[in-house]
């Protein structure tokens, strides 16, 4: 039963084109939002992008936009069409990892990446929209954090502090919103079946099959469902963070496997 709230809102998703961004694209869309989908490749939208419109999404655009890229995340958001201009939600998703090996014998060209996305990329893209948002004197920010930003695990250093890095910059982004009504949340899963293991390990899919072994992951369409709840929570509700795992996990180091 959709919940009409959404009904016409605009809704930017980064990283839209898979997982938990694709997920979050069919939830807001089976609530009849209008769904602005952001990915590297524009191409791997326009599957998203025909079934959010099969699940009621109002309406859909589509743009290619990596956010590593500081001009043109601010271009492409300065040059909207003004019907997609007045973005009321943005879901800050994209974000990735790379390698899972000992800090001092990790590459380099990994932690610029995940660096370089998931807190570079998430500033640039909160600094372009939210202005908009005070202007408008409305807006919800959902950034993707993560349980790893809460607790370090062995191999996975800068992984953790960049997901750290994003739930601090959550945290700040509300302090400074404080005295307008736009909303600031961070949802910090845990192990979600998605292809971020084999993301991480660079498509070695034994390797990422591995991580969900023995336990029940949560699936990205769990994690859609709590983004979906804390944007549709009262104007004066602000959920300032979700953190939400398999119950087969404890934190980033404590999981339960079923031999
Ligand atoms: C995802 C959680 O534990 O797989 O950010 O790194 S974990």
């Amino acid at each position: 039963m959709p919940i009409t709230k959404m009904k016409g809102k605009i809704v930017l998703i980064t990283g839209a084109s898979v997982g938990i961004g694709a997920a979050t694209a069919m939830a807001f869309a089976a609530e009849g939002a209008k769904l602005l989908l952001a990915a590297r490749r524009a191409g791997k939208l326009a599957e998203v992008a025909s079934r959010a419109l099969e699940q009621g999404a109002a309406a859909v655009h589509s743009v290619g936009l990596d956010v590593r890229d500081r001009n043109a995340v601010q271009r492409i958001i300065d040059e909207l069409p003004p019907e997609w201009s007045e973005i009321d939600v943005l879901v800050n998703n994209a974000g990735l990892s790379r390698g899972l090996e000992k800090l001092y014998t990790g590459r380099i060209d990994d932690w610029e990446e995940m660096i370089d996305t998931n807190i570079k990329g998430l500033l640039y893209v909160s600094r372009a929209v939210v202005p908009g948002m005070v202007e408008r004197k409305r807006g919800h920010v959902v950034t993707l954090g993560s349980m790893a930003g809460e607790m370090v695990y062995p191999n996975g250093a800068v992984y953790c502090a960049t997901k750290s890095a994003a739930l601090a910059i959550s945290d700040g982004l509300r302090e400074d919103l404080l005295g307008t009504p736009v909303r600031v949340t961070s949802v910090d899963p845990g192990l979600v079946e998605t292809d971020f293991s084999l993301v991480r390990f660079h498509g070695n899919a034994d390797r990422a099959a591995k991580v969900y072994k023995g336990l029940e992951p949560l699936k990205a369409e769990d994690i859609a469902d709590a983004i979906l709840w804390a944007v549709t929570r009262p104007a004066h509700v602000n959920i300032a963070r979700i953190t939400l795992s398999t119950v087969h996990q404890a934190n980033s180091l404590l999981i339960h496997r079923e031999q």
